[in-house]
């Protein structure tokens, strides 16, 4: 059975983006834009890129397009970064324009879901995509980010396969997807990617750039926060070799997790813990008592009350003043 693992949880401190010796290809310097074709890439005196991004948007360079951080993050790590935008996914050919990446495909859908985009909440087809060039609809497949990842499979077997952006992020774990008016399993799965990076996923493409880039097999990259992958429970690799038990990983049984319980009464934000003791029945003595020790004449001990106390007591004062 696959095994679905969480890394997150596990305490590890943020290493400094600029603290990372640069990748040697860092010498190329700076592009003017992240090159599109193999001609792009030739007048930048590149022979390959290290990094593919596949987006499912039109290559805008402008930091409110995730895919477009991604890549100047990565170009000034070193890496030669190349981006194809909007491919016809119906064959392979398209995404072997770039020639085969040295270290890994980034892909993503783009900016939103590929059903949002392509979809209303009617379910109707958009007429419009503000992420394509003069906002063209039909340029991108639904689920966009499992159709790309299989695609860069076929182009190139051996190269590992980095998923990201906001339809990954949010569709890494069994989820509801309203579309088909089904609970879909995790995009991992479907996609076949190595590995998926949920959120804003600076630090973690940095860090797995330079560890790919230094030969360490993807599979063993089970350690960076924000990622997700899939696991066999009787892969060897995963297990200690004196007992053979499970190598620092455990399966989490959700079925318990997500029974629906007792749904507890919404907090008041603003009760006192006076008025919350009050509500039970009973007095908040060590509130009574601070309040005479430390206030003997009202106003005074304002300022050593709690903000929920402050606001109960300026309600009181309202109340009292339009009374
Ligand atoms: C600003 C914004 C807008 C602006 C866009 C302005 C502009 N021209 O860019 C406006 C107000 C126009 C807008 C409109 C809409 N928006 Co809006 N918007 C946002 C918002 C607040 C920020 C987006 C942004 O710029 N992020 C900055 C970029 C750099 O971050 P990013 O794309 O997430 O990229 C990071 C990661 O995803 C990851 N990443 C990205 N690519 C890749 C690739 C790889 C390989 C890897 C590893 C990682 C990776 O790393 C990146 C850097 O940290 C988000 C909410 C949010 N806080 O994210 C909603 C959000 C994107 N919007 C959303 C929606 C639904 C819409 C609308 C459809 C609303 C509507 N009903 O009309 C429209 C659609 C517009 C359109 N016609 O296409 C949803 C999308 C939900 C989804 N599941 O896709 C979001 C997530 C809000 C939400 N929680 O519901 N939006």
């Amino acid at each position: 059975m696959n095994a679905f693992v969480d890394v997150s949880f596990f305490p590890r401190a943020a290493k400094p983006l600029t603290s990372y010796r640069k990748y040697w290809a860092a010498r190329f310097g700076t592009s003017r834009f992240l090159p599109m074709s193999r001609a792009e890439m030739e007048q930048l005196g590149w022979d390959s890129c290290d990094i593919v991004l596949v987006t499912g948007d039109a290559y805008v360079d402008h930091p409110s397009f995730g895919m477009a951080v991604i890549g100047r993050l990565l170009e000034a790590q070193g890496f030669r970064v190349g981006i194809i935008a909007q491919p016809d996914w119906h064959s392979a050919e398209p995404f072997k324009a770039l020639g085969k990446p040295n270290l890994f495909w980034a892909v993503t859908a783009g900016n939103m879901d590929s059903m949002i985009n392509r979809y209303t909440a009617d379910r109707k087809i958009r007429s419009d995509d503000a992420y394509t060039p003069g906002a063209e609809g039909n340029r991108r497949p639904d689920h966009a980010a499992i159709v790309y990842s299989q695609r860069c499979r076929e182009a190139f077997k051996d190269v590992p396969i980095v998923l990201g952006g906001i339809e990954g992020s949010l569709r890494r774990i069994a989820h509801y997807d309203y579309w088909s008016d089904k609970v879909r399993r995790s995009i991992v799965v479907d996609a076949k990617c190595d590995l998926l990076l949920y959120g804003n996923a600076d630090r973690a493409i940095v860090e797995i750039a330079h560890r790919l880039a230094a030969r360490e097999p993807v599979q063993k990259i089970t350690d960076v926060r924000g990622t997700a992958f899939v696991r066999r429970s009787d892969d060897e690799s995963a297990k200690w070799e004196g007992d053979g038990s499970a190598h620092g990983w455990f399966e989490i049984d959700s079925t318990s997790v997500d029974e629906p319980g007792r749904v507890e009464a919404h907090v008041n934000p603003y009760q006192t813990t006076s008025e919350q003791a009050a509500g039970q029945g009973g007095s908040c003595a060590q509130d009574e008592h601070r309040r005479k020790a430390q206030a003997p004449h009202g106003g005074v001990a304002l300022q050593m009350l709690s903000i929920q106390e402050l606001l109960a007591h300026n309600r009181r004062a309202q109340t009292a003043n339009l009374a």
